[in-house]
């Protein structure tokens, strides 16, 4: 028998890596809601508030200066497209909460254009997410989020906010964009949370 069923194209690595509902692409689509803004790195800025209103910034070349990693994630948009084993290079969130003072319990995500979306704190800590400045070994494209994006790729695509350009930390959870226009303020793929109510 050579005939592959669609539904096995998605696994990989001998388990299953296709959430509930997506489909595997090799694409990599642009969705955004509005139009790209180009930042160009001596103006970008990305400023950490917690609760108490201080704040913590960084300038294109402290952020850069910081210790980088390198990312192998698989990406799943809400959409239903899923792409595998993408990489990136970008700072830790571990490493710029480290020396912010919070007790907060939410964060909402500002980006360069007016987007935001919104994420438990937990959700940014312990190995989960990062500001992502290469993708495939090149600076990030503009229309993929360059110079910087949010990468937070345990949750659905549109929790990964390109043109990041800050965090608001805050003890009570308000909704971003999508979260606003009916998607689900988690997200969670693998329980397919694509909208609110899910
Ligand atoms: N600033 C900003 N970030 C955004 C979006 C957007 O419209 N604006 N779209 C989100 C959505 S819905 C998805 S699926 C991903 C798409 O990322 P990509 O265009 O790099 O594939 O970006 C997310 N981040
Ligand atoms: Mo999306």
């Amino acid at each position: 028998m050579s005939t592959v069923s669609p539904g096995f194209t998605g696994r990989r690595r001998g388990g299953n890596d296709l959430p509930p509902g997506q489909y595997l692409t090799h694409e990599f689509p642009v969705l955004s809601a509005g139009p790209t803004p180009h930042i160009q790195p001596e103006h970008w800025e990305f400023t950490v508030a917690n609760e108490a209103g201080e704040l913590t910034k960084w300038d294109w070349k402290s952020f850069t200066s910081l210790p980088s990693e390198t990312i192998t994630k698989d990406l799943h948009c809400v959409t239903r497209w899923s792409k595998l084993g993408t990489e990136w290079r970008g700072v830790s969130l571990d490493l710029l909460l480290a020396d912010v003072e919070t007790a907060a319990d939410f964060v909402m995500v500002h980006s360069y254009g007016g987007y935001t979306t919104n994420l438990p704190l937990e959700d940014l800590l312990d190995g989960q997410a990062w500001v992502a400045y290469e993708y495939d070994g090149e600076p990030l494209h503009p229309e993929h989020g360059g110079p910087a994006r949010l990468l937070v790729p345990h949750l659905y695509l549109w929790k990964s906010a390109k043109w990041v350009r800050g965090l608001i930390l805050s003890d009570t959870e308000d909704l971003g964009f999508w979260e606003t226009a009916g998607y689900h303020e988690y997200g969670d793929p693998w329980k397919e949370q694509r909208y609110a109510g899910d």
